[in-house]
């Protein structure tokens, strides 16, 4: 009927970028809750919030696609759809990942990847003042900055860079761009000459399991990018969790009148 929810939002998911895990999970989660009429958009990160805001402004209805951490969460008053079906798999955690053969070759970086770790609310705070307009080089200075007890966990023991070129690879998502520039300039200050790479996530697996990239701080596991890590995981070094408890799903407004993913059908 026309005043259904679903009408209303003109059975539309607001995804983004083609390639991402949320993507799939989110086909996966049209099939399992049988909304055949609903149709996922493909975008980006960018025009998915700017949708979302468009929405927000106007307060109508929309459904986008939506991951935690992410600075949307504090500027908008926003919940998850439930998930009884577990379309998305539960919490789970952001992994580092190196080429092989960099611990040989460049010790010191591998060492500092290898002990990159922080929390939500770090990552959070890089995020939000990018979004504020400052540039994520600017971001990433300031949280470093601020936060030195945490960095030199990071980087105890490992021995300099002497200007060795180290090239990381990451997706354009807001998580990346802020984890990504604060590891890169971790590197550069332990005498690293750091490259930041922004490629697609199919290319960015590839590109450190062919070793034309060295690391990268964005797979996000078990669920999200299980078919690029499955694929390529026999040769890459997975360094383990830099960060854990995120979540994927589908995000409305608070003011929708609709909970879960089965009141879309
Ligand atoms: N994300 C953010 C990515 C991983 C990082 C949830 C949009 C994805 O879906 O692949």
């Amino acid at each position: 009927d026309e005043n259904s929810f679903a009408a209303k939002a003109n059975y539309e998911i607001i995804g983004i970028e083609p390639g991402a895990g949320i993507m799939k999970q989110t086909k996966t989660a049209i099939s399992d809750y049988k909304l055949d009429d609903w149709k996922l958009v493909e975008g980006s990160s960018a025009a998915m919030v700017a949708e979302l805001k468009k929405a927000i402004d106007k307060k109508e209805p929309i459904v986008v696609t939506g991951w935690t951490p992410h600075w949307m969460f504090s500027k908008y008053d926003l919940k998850y759809l439930e998930d009884p079906k577990e379309a998305y798999g539960g919490a789970e955690n952001i992994n580092s990942i190196a080429r092989k053969g960099l611990e040989q070759d460049a010790p010191g970086a591998y060492k500092i990847l290898d002990q990159f770790s922080w929390e939500t609310k770090d990552m959070e705070n890089v995020m939000v003042n990018v979004a504020e307009g400052m540039t994520p080089s600017e971001a990433a200075d300031k949280w470093i900055k601020e936060h030195q007890d945490k960095v030199s966990k990071w980087t105890k023991d490992a021995v300099p860079g002497n200007g060795k070129k180290i090239k990381l690879v990451y997706v354009a998502w807001d998580t990346e761009i802020a984890s990504t520039n604060v590891i890169g300039k971790v590197l550069e200050k332990n005498g690293y000459d750091v490259t930041l790479s922004q490629v697609e996530v199919g290319p960015m697996f590839a590109g450190v399991a062919n070793g034309s990239a060295d690391a990268m701080v964005a797979a996000w596991l078990p669920s999200t990018h299980k078919e690029y890590y499955d694929k390529y995981k026999a040769d890459l070094v997975d360094l383990g969790p830099n960060l854990t408890g995120t979540k994927n799903g589908l995000v409305v407004p608070d003011y929708v009148e609709i909970d879960s993913i089965e009141d879309l059908k």
